[in-house]
């Protein structure tokens, strides 16, 4: 049942159909789908076929473009149930998230904070294209527990061991956990980069950041 919501959220966004994405998304939350697995395998699986569209030359900018405004529109339609649906009474830490350098997708970085509101965290987002200096400012001003990077592009990867080695040399290594994930990131690279935690998407990313804070799944 909630499979043919899915597919109909996901033809609508490949089509480029902001009106459709919308509808659809309002209809399938009416009709008791949950609203992370809409995103996830309505929304996301759009934007993944976009995205090898666009890697094999069989779409442009402009339609990665307008396939990104849908996608934010049924975002943005499924973001007040998922925080109805969520338990924002409790406070299970602070997280800074943030866009690395140069890098302008902000699509799935906004949902992982949804996700973490939803659940309890309070979420300062910095949005996007955000240098080293300015996301440990943010989290010093904000006493962060958790800081999160996100990134799309392989061309801003290295902006996260970046930002490890800057909290190093602060001598503020051990004051933040950092919790990366995106497209091109791995738990491997997380490693390799001496960060705390990757998740591969927003659910994960809810688990990965209450374990970071200790707190029992
Ligand atoms: C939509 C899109 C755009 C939109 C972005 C709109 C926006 N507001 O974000 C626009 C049109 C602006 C865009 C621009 C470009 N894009 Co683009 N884009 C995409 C596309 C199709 C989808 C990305 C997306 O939103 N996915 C859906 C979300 C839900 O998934 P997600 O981001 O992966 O997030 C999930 C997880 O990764 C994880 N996660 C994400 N962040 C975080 C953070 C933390 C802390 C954690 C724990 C987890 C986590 O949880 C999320 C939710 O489940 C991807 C292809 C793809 N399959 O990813 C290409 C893609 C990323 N783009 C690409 C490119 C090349 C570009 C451009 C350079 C194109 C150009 N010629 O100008 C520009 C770059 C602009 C810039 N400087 O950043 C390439 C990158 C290739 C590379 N070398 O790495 C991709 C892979 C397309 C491709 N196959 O070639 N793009």
């Amino acid at each position: 049942m909630s499979q043919t919501h899915f597919d109909a959220l996901r033809d609508a966004i490949i089509s480029l159909n902001v009106a459709n994405a919308t509808d659809i998304a309002t209809k399938a939350l009416a009709a008791g789908v949950i609203p992370i697995d809409l995103i996830t395998h309505g929304i996301r699986a759009a934007l993944d076929i976009i995205g090898e569209k666009f890697s094999t030359g069989d779409c442009f900018l402009p339609e990665l473009m307008l396939a990104g405004r849908a996608a934010d529109a049924a975002v943005a339609i499924i973001e007040p149930a998922m925080l109805a649906s969520g338990n924002t009474a409790e406070k299970l830490g602070k997280v800074v998230i943030a866009t690395v350098k140069d890098d302008l997708h902000d699509i799935g970085k906004n949902i992982v904070a949804l996700m973490l509101r939803s659940a309890g965290f309070d979420v300062i987002d910095l949005g996007c294209d955000n240098t080293k200096e300015e996301i440990f400012a943010a989290a010093e001003e904000n006493k962060a527990d958790i800081v999160g990077l996100s990134t799309l592009m392989t061309t801003s990867m290295g902006e996260i061991p970046e930002f490890v080695e800057f909290l190093k040399s602060e001598g503020v290594r051990d004051k933040y956990k950092v919790l990366v994930g995106g497209a091109p990131l791995n738990p491997q690279f997380a490693v390799d980069s001496g960060c705390d935690g990757f998740a591969a998407d927003a659910s994960k990313c809810v688990e990965m950041a209450k374990e970071l804070m200790g707190i029992a799944a």
